[in-house]
C-alpha cells in the first residue's frame, strides 16, 4: 500500500529516457565527463565468455554512452581505453584491443559526422601499432572541423608519464631562455599537458566497483566530483549515465554556486 505512495529511486530510473534527458538538461550539465571503463573482463567471465568478448561488448557500449553524453549537452567526454600498464596483458589480448579503435571508427564514423563530434586522443601515439595510429589519425583529421562534443580517447595514456614529459618540455624551454622559471605556474603546466585543449573534468565515473585513479588524469582531476558504481562497463547504460549526472547536479545544488571554494 505505502509502496505506491513512495517515489522510489527505481521509479525514477525507470522513467522513459527522453523524459530523463530533458530533466537533466534543465540544470547545470557537466561540461567534461571522464570515465574509467572497468569490468569488461569480469562481464565476460560471468558469461563464460573469453575476456576479449567483454572488450568487444565494452566497445559497443562506448557508442551508446557517446550518444547519450552528446544528447545531454556534454562538451567533452574522455574515455580511458588503454593504459600504459595494459601492455603487460597477454599478447593476443593486446592485439585484439589494438584492433578496436579501427572497428569502432569504421562503423561509427558516419554518425560521428552527423552528430558533429570531434575525435581527440591523449597518450603516447608513437608506440601504438601502425594500423591503430593510422585509424586514429584519420578519424582526428576527418573530424577536425566538427564543432560539437569532443570524444577524447585516453590510449596508451599514463598521467605520471604525461606530467614527466610536461616538466621536461618546460625545463627545456627555460634552459633555452624561452620562458623564465617564474613563468612556470599552475596555468602554465595545465597549458602544456596533453589535455591543454579541454576544460578540466567536472565528473569522473569509474565502473565495476573499483575506487582508484589508476594513474588517470591526476593533475586534471584535482577539483573533479567522483562517482563510483558496481555496474560493469558493458552494462553501464544511458540510465546509469543519467544517475551519475543526477547525483552531480544534486552535489552542485548543495554548493549553491560555491564550486571550487
Ligand atoms: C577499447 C572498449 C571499451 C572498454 C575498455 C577496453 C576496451 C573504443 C576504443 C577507441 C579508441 C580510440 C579511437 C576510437 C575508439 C577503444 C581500445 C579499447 C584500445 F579513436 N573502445 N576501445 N580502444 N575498449
Amino acid at each position: 500500500m505505502l509502496n505506491k505512495l513512495v517515489w522510489r529511486k527505481s521509479d525514477k530510473q525507470n522513467r522513459n529516457l527522453q523524459e530523463r534527458i530533458s530533466d537533466v538538461t534543465g540544470e547545470l550539465v557537466p561540461k567534461h565527463i571522464a570515465i574509467i571503463m572497468d569490468g569488461n573482463g569480469r562481464w565476460a567471465k560471468k558469461r563464460a565468455m573469453p575476456r576479449v568478448a567483454g572488450h568487444h561488448e565494452g566497445m559497443k557500449n562506448v557508442r551508446k554512452i557517446t550518444r547519450a553524453a552528446n544528447a545531454i549537452g556534454v562538451k567533452a567526454l574522455t574515455l580511458y581505453a588503454f593504459s600504459t600498464e595494459n601492455w603487460k596483458r597477454p599478447k593476443f589480448e593486446v592485439e585484439f584491443l589494438m584492433r578496436l579503435p579501427e572497428e569502432f571508427l569504421a562503423s561509427f564514423s558516419p554518425e560521428l559526422m552527423e552528430l558533429n563530434i570531434r575525435i581527440a586522443m591523449i597518450g603516447e601515439m608513437d608506440s601504438l601499432p601502425e594500423h591503430t595510429q593510422k585509424a586514429v589519425k584519420k578519424a582526428m583529421d576527418d573530424t577536425k572541423n566538427n564543432t560539437g562534443m569532443v570524444l577524447n580517447f585516453a590510449l596508451n595514456y599514463g598521467s605520471r608519464s604525461e606530467i614527466v614529459s610536461t616538466v621536461q618540455q618546460l625545463v627545456k624551454k627555460a634552459q633555452d631562455g624561452e620562458i623564465a622559471v617564474e613563468d612556470i605556474t599552475e596555468d602554465c603546466i595545465s597549458a602544456h599537458l596533453m589535455t591543454k585543449e579541454l576544460p578540466e573534468p567536472d565528473l569522473l565515473i569509474r565502473t565495476s566497483g573499483e575506487a582508484r585513479l589508476s594513474n588517470f588524469m591526476l593533475w586534471q582531476l584535482a577539483y573533479t566530483e567522483f562517482w563510483f558504481t558496481d555496474t560493469l562497463w558493458p552494462d553501464f547504460d544511458e540510465h546509469s549515465l543519467l544517475d551519475a549526472v543526477n547525483d552531480y547536479q544534486k552535489r552542485s545544488r548543495r554548493y549553491g554556486g560555491l564550486k571550487g571554494e
